[in-house]
């Protein structure tokens, strides 16, 4: 037979998909960053990436925003796809599809999933009878509800749930604990970070009910295969999304060989659909089941929780204006522990900037390339013999990309960002502590050497800093004269150098103060 075509080297990587019933806000383009900095992580790391994102555009809450605006579904679907696709434009998130549930091919990919969960025995008719809520989308039990002080029964995520009581499709859940717990221990990077693993763990041991998975007091959504008078749960073709962006129902379609995902990045209040409901209808499908769910955290602005009440929602679109893309990129994956919440504001992002950005990388690159336009002619000078100190801050850089390797293995940003900036640190120490400035008159083999190694140090920095900040990135391998073909991993490590007798270009500064606009 054929060998089946090689896989190892493919990357799928999906963000949730957004509902459309308004405007993106920063939660979603942190979720859409995040995802971008691991899928470009793995292009430049060789990789043959897919990278996946859209919108989630059925269900209830779609069908009574759009009434309360006016509107159909389908034109506010449309409205705030369109908002969402320029978001992720603006922020240059790099997917490789945007997905929206309404496309025709998602509605036969999610007749066919429920077919084949059909066709296992794990589909039957009946009543429900319990809790909804609408802003969740999701079921809840009564003993997951409660009331508050006004006597509004609320969900555990805070939100209103209301009685619902119709015809209802179920799919057996129930018959899925045994199989999903062996998932979970044969398998324990499946959910990530770990706190959210034991949480998923232990919901399942408390035992699972089978779940409603269709309506039948409202037509938005896809047709159950067979009838009509039900259309889908909208959490079953909202997660049917993920194959279909691979070509689904169309097994011979080219990007079939991506599935199953190497990871689904999500927020954590959806990890229950993600690590239960999700690889409970692959399994039952017969279809392979994602390898990684990793949920990351909340943000809060100044602490607090985004609400329209509060007024303090804040469009990731003025963000972009107000501090750069790249600017905002980087704030987010270095503030923020990758699976922890955190914490934004305006003094916050403004430190970074001016102390990580512009102070510590930009002057350290500005300072060494405009020493060498000016002093050397602009030619990247051939180094004499390295010293211990050269020696040393050229294995830091070297060790980084190995550390980088393994952080972003686990999806810990932060982390390789860290491992990145220590030697921005150090370089910077090491810059002062030889000053090459000093050395033209009395010693210009060694200022010469100084200089190269700097530079050295800057591209590898710059190299493996593109996945957050692509354009400075860019600019700054623009200054230092590296082609394009050379800017991906396999030139760090050590085993290739810059290349001593280039001609620079004059240095574009690629990391500038943040200045308080004037009152
Ligand atoms: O949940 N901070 O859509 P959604 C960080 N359609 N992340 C946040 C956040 C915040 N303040 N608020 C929301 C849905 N998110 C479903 C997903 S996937 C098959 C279907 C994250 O628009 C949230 O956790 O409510 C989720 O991952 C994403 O934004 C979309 O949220």
């Amino acid at each position: 037979p054929a060998a089946a075509p090689a896989r190892d080297n493919v990357f799928y990587i999906s963000t949730a998909i957004a509902y459309p019933n308004g405007s993106p806000h920063i939660g979603h383009a942190y979720e859409a960053i995040s995802a971008d900095v691991l899928a470009r992580f793995a292009r430049l790391d060789g990789k043959d990436v897919f990278f996946l994102t859209g919108t989630d555009e059925h269900g209830q809450k779609m069908v009574q925003t759009a009434q309360n605006e006016g509107l159909s579904p389908s034109a506010l679907a449309t409205r705030n796809a369109n908002r969402f696709k320029e978001m992720d434009q603006r922020l240059n998130v790099s997917f490789d599809r945007f997905i929206r549930t309404t496309e025709e091919q998602h509605h036969r990919s999610s007749q066919e999933i429920w077919r084949r969960m059909e066709a296992n025995g794990d589909i039957y008719a009946d009543t429900y009878s319990g809790w909804y809520s609408v802003r969740d989308e999701a079921y809840y039990a009564e003993d997951e509800t409660r009331l508050n002080d006004d006597g509004v029964r609320l969900g555990p995520q805070g939100t209103p749930v209301e009685w619902v009581e119709e015809k209802s499709y179920f799919f057996r859940l129930s018959a899925y604990q045994d199989k999903l717990l062996k998932l979970y221990a044969d398998h324990p990077e499946f959910v990530g970070p770990d706190a959210r693993r034991n949480e998923v763990v232990s919901f399942v041991k408390g035992g699972l009910r089978d779940l409603s998975i269709s309506r039948t007091t409202f037509d938005w959504g896809v047709k159950v295969p067979g009838n009509e008078e039900h259309v889908m749960y909208v959490w079953v073709d909202a997660l049917t999304n993920y194959i279909t962006g691979v070509g689904f129902p169309d097994e011979s379609d080219k990007n079939w060989r991506y599935w199953p995902a190497d990871v689904h990045i999500i927020g954590k209040d959806i990890i229950r659909f993600h690590a239960v409901y999700w690889p409970a209808f692959l399994l039952s499908a017969g279809l392979a089941l994602p390898k990684r769910v990793y949920a990351h955290g909340f943000l809060f602005n100044r602490g607090e929780k985004m609400s329209k009440s509060v007024g303090n929602v804040v469009d990731p679109f003025n963000l972009a204006d107000q501090y750069g893309v790249d600017q905002m990129r980087y704030f987010f994956l270095r503030e923020v522990s990758y699976g922890q919440d955190g914490n934004y504001n305006h003094e916050a992002i403004v430190a970074r900037i001016n102390a990580d950005l512009a102070n510590d990388l930009g002057n350290l690159a500005q300072r060494s390339l405009s020493m060498i336009a000016k002093q050397l002619g602009g030619v990247l000078p051939e180094p004499g013999a390295f010293s211990d100190n050269d020696q040393a801050i050229l294995a830091m850089a070297d060790g980084m990309i190995a550390a980088s390797r393994e952080a972003m293995a686990t999806q810990q940003i932060h982390h390789w960002l860290n491992a990145v900036w220590a030697v921005v640190a150090e370089a910077n120490r090491y810059f002062a502590g030889e000053a090459p400035w000093a050395l033209a008159k009395t010693d210009p083999v060694r200022q010469k050497t100084v200089l190269y190694v700097t530079a050295e140090v800057v591209r590898q920095i710059a190299i493996l800093a593109q996945p957050a900040m692509p354009t400075a990135s860019g600019l700054l391998l623009d200054s230092l004269g590296i082609p394009a073909a050379e800017r991906n991993f396999a030139m760090l490590g050590g085993e290739k150098r810059i290349a001593p007798g280039t001609t620079l270009p004059a240095p574009t500064p690629a990391f500038p103060r943040y200045i308080e606009p004037a009152a």
